[in-house]
């Protein structure tokens, strides 16, 4: 059965920050997110500012910046604003409803102020979504809950997949999707996200596994996640950026059809 395409899906999308999104990605016709492990403030900005016109999603692993200041986000935020992408903050949150709500609004990052989007895995149950809510709900930001996870044996898996899914329709003001492989539920209108995303390589040696554009879309993943596919070694990332992001769209294309 051919899928209602992102536009479609923005029209009867309930949450601002899905739809905002959704808008984003038929806008610019792309459906690529640039993973941008890097370690610093520079390397990260240069990522953002080079690959910005190709991607619709920009995630950040902030706690990995060894320079990182007030400056670095103020950039960022007008990248975001000039290229047209929205931020993730892949911060995993994994603690109690109170202590996430701490992490994610305190410390250094103050990560509820600039990302319009983050992440946090389900094993501690609801309270981490509405802890996460109470800050992000009132900046109009977005959660993916982690309901399945693309290394080596994961633990994501069976019943642990379905409960994430419960606890994801039981909060449709902040939960917008997931990082999972594929479609999950047809229940609500969740976004997917698929990071293990390569065309060359099968695998990092450190658990990884790697499939396909192509893959991800048919299973049907909404936003494909590349790291070291598009800026590893010896790779021109703007080629790469082209690269994966031709694939990712014609892919989605055909689920149109
Ligand atoms: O393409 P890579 O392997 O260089 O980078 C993949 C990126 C990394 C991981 O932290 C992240 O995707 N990731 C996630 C996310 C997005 O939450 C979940 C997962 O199951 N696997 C995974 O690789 O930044």
């Amino acid at each position: 059965m051919p899928r209602p395409s992102y536009g479609e899906r923005a029209k009867n999308q309930k949450n601002p920050l899905a739809q905002g999104f959704l808008e984003l990605m038929e806008r610019k016709q792309s459906n690529l997110s640039v993973a941008a492990d890097v370690s610093s403030k520079a390397e990260l900005l240069e990522l953002a500012n080079v690959l910005g016109p190709y991607i619709c999603l920009f995630k950040t692993h902030i706690d990995i910046v060894e320079d990182f200041d007030q400056d670095l986000v103020d950039q960022l935020t007008a990248l975001a604003k000039k290229h047209d992408f929205f931020i993730f903050e892949d911060r995993k949150f994994a603690d109690i409803g109170n202590t996430v709500r701490l992490q994610y609004e305190k410390g250094v990052y103050h990560i509820a102020d600039w990302a319009h989007i983050t992440n946090a895995h389900p094993i501690p149950g609801p309270g981490i979504i509405t802890g996460l809510a109470s800050a992000g709900v009132p900046r109009g930001r977005g959660l993916l809950l982690l309901a399945e996870m693309s290394s080596a044996g994961s633990l994501a898996t069976g019943t642990y997949t379905q409960s994430t899914i419960d606890m994801a329709l039981a909060h449709p003001e902040f939960v917008i999707g997931f990082v999972a492989s594929r479609r999950l539920t047809d229940q609500a209108d969740f976004l997917y996200m698929s990071p293990g995303i390569g065309l060359d390589v099968k695998g990092d040696g450190h658990g990884q596994q790697y499939r396909t554009p192509a893959q991800a879309i048919e299973g049907g993943s909404d936003v494909v996640i590349v790291g070291r596919g598009i800026y590893g070694p010896g790779k021109d990332r703007v080629a790469e950026a082209k690269r994966y992001r031709e694939a990712s769209w014609a892919a989605y294309l055909t689920s149109l059809e």
